[in-house]
């Protein structure tokens, strides 16, 4: 979405981490924590973590801001995300898309509770402004928007979060949206 907006151009190389190829000696080598995304750059050296991606990426465009405080209220919204919204809506999600939801019932329901938290969270500061940092759209909405705007994959209606849902359409109306993400390949599957 970041790329499409700075309108960057890339070429984007689809891993299948279902069989196994994010844990070759060569994607290794990209990323050793084995996971998507990898951003690699020109000259070879590579970027892991999302929200690291969209930083390297935004840097110097208006998607990052200069001032030193909405930078840093900027990371804050990058590790909430991280902490409180992709590991737990993200997990869900996939949990549910996948088949294995069956197998994992209580820690779905202790993770979707804790999903309920952070859109409250999100819902509340969305009372008062457009977006969450600067009144300005930013990296801290891309990151919020990945996991939030499928939660309803996960079984989560936004109905009781308004704020949110209408975020969620000012996001979706910037230039350059691209909408995503494609759907967990059939190899995902148990
Ligand atoms: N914190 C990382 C998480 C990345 C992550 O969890 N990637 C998953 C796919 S969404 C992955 O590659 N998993 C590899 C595996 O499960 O083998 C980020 O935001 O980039």
């Amino acid at each position: 979405l970041l790329l499409s907006q700075i309108g960057k151009s890339y070429q984007r190389i689809p891993v299948e981490i279902f069989r196994g190829e994010a844990k070759t000696p060569e994607f290794l080598a990209k990323n050793p924590a084995a996971e998507v995304p990898v951003l690699e750059l020109d000259d070879g050296r590579c970027i892991a973590e999302s929200n690291a991606i969209l930083w390297h990426l935004a840097r110097g465009t208006p998607f990052l801001s200069n001032d030193s405080f909405e930078q840093t209220e900027t990371l804050r919204w990058l590790l909430f995300e991280q902490s409180g919204v992709e590991p737990i809506v993200g997990s869900a999600r996939f949990w549910i898309l996948t088949g294995r939801a069956a197998a994992r019932r209580d820690e779905l329901a202790r993770r979707l509770e804790i999903a309920r938290r952070s859109l409250g969270v999100l819902n509340g500061v969305l009372a008062s402004r457009s977006f969450f940092v600067g009144e300005r759209y930013s990296i801290a909405d891309v990151a919020l928007y990945a996991y939030t705007h499928v939660a309803p994959d996960a079984g989560i209606d936004l109905d009781p979060w308004p704020n949110v849902k209408k975020w969620i359409a000012r996001v979706e109306a910037q230039p350059g949206y691209i909408a995503g993400p494609e759907p967990y390949s059939a190899a995902a599957q148990v």
